[in-house]
């Protein structure tokens, strides 16, 4: 699985084509270049994760899916003593933009399960089936809540239920019966850990043909598309945080360069001189992001008419900070406070002239680079955001 969000829609021209708009300060056309791939996301791979317990059966499906027998070449090894020890991809033949990845039990290592997500890449695949065997089990609800906690979603597959039936006529229970009464207990289960319940399928793998197989297989097939578009959705911040990254990094180099500017001015000992060279030169540093990375206002506004959304909610949406808390503030206050203090000392006449001078510079430069590097975040964030909102609804509109 490629690492870079970017790659998996765009391929190496349309990358470059984005890199450039970018650099350019074209962030409207990069938006609209977004909006455009969300509209046509066929071929797009979707790497779903098939996980639960160790022999819940996870390859056994994995080959009926496939429609392969577990002893034809290429298929997934399955049996007790077969356990998959590293995630391995298979694609359908039925539905070929998915790949089912087959990973190892939960348990398979003895892991702690931070330690097992890890070692499968748990938060890279785009879609989860958890299977699970016999009851619903402590791991099923630990995998869920991970899974629902990216925002992302899962099916619930009941393996094995070949094996429920015959019991179940072993007690002369209605099969329909019990198959109503282990769907509500997997709804209170989920219930029970806080997770919203999934689409829950009773399957047996040896019978494709039988009890929620051929309803699985429909239900992948209808909500491959709504699968593909949220993946799309969720990855968007992502991939305008990679745009932006061959752009940051000049950007960075300016900040620098006044950031020295500011220290370098602000050593002299004139009245006033490092308050106006910090103002001067954070105000010169807003002016070339502005031009850099367009004017804010004009970019949602152009933005606006464009993906048909009104510009004050894409304006409120990028505005959205994030609590204005007590550590944000003070690493700015207090080289403002610290220039004021020289300002003083130099009014006042103080004896103390080097210490003076130094800290004018330090303060004033310290200042000016954390201004510049606060907003030049805070706008590329923004930038972030007002692509993920301009597009949202047209991936609503996909579902
Ligand atoms: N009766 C019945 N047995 C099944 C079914 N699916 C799997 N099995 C059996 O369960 C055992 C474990 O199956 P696997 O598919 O290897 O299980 P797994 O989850 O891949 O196991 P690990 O890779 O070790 O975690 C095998 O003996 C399978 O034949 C099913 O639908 N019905
Ligand atoms: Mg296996």
């Amino acid at each position: 699985m490629t690492s870079s969000v970017l790659h998996k829609y765009f391929g190496a021209e349309e990358l470059r084509s984005l890199q450039s708009l970018y650099s350019k300060g074209d962030v409207v056309t990069v938006i609209l270049e977004l909006k455009r791939k969300a509209e046509d996301l066929a071929g797009v791979k979707i790497n779903v994760a098939v996980l639960g317990d160790v022999g819940s059966g996870k390859s056994t499906f994995i080959n009926a899916m496939r429609d392969v027998r577990s002893d034809d070449p290429g298929a997934a090894s399955t049996g007790n003593d077969e356990a998959s020890m590293v995630p391995t991809a298979y694609h359908l033949p039925s539905l070929p933009d998915i790949q089912l990845w087959d990973l190892p039990g939960l348990n398979s290592f003895g892991f702690e399960l931070n330690h097992y997500l890890k070692q499968v890449n748990f938060e890279s695949y785009d879609f989860y089936i958890i299977v699970s065997q016999s009851r619903f089990r402590e791991c099923d609800g630990e995998l869920s809540k991970r899974i629902q906690a990216q925002q992302k979603e899962f099916y619930y597959i009941r393996s094995k239920i070949d094996n429920d039936a015959y019991s179940m006529q072993m007690q002369r229970i209605d099969f329909s019966q019990g198959q109503m009464q282990i769907i509500r207990d997997c709804v209170k289960n989920f219930k029970s850990v806080a997770v919203k319940p999934p689409a829950i399928f009773l399957i047996s793998s040896f019978d494709v043909k039988e009890y929620d197989f051929p309803k699985l297989k429909s239900t992948l097939a209808t909500d491959l598309q709504s699968i593909r578009s949220n993946t799309f959705s969720r990855a968007i911040p992502e991939m305008m945080l990679e745009i932006q990254q061959s752009k940051r990094r000049p950007i960075m180099w300016v900040i620098v360069l006044l950031t020295f500017l500011s220290g370098a001015v602000g050593i002299i000992q004139a009245p006033g001189l490092p308050f106006l060279t910090a103002i001067a030169c954070t105000a010169a540093g807003w002016m070339y992001f502005q031009w850099q990375l367009g004017i804010r206002d004009l970019v949602v506004w152009n933005l606006s008419g464009r993906v048909n959304k009104p510009a004050s909610l894409l304006k409120t949406e990028t505005e959205h900070q994030p609590p204005f808390t007590l550590l944000r503030f003070a690493p700015k206050v207090l080289p403002f406070i610290l220039i004021v203090v020289c300002m003083i000392a130099v009014f006042t006449d103080c004896h103390y002239s080097v210490t003076v001078a130094v800290f004018g510079a330090m303060s004033s430069s310290a200042f000016t680079f954390l201004i510049l590097k606060d907003s030049l975040d805070d706008w590329l964030l923004s930038q972030q955001i007002l692509a993920k909102t301009a597009l949202q609804q047209e991936d609503d509109d996909h579902l």
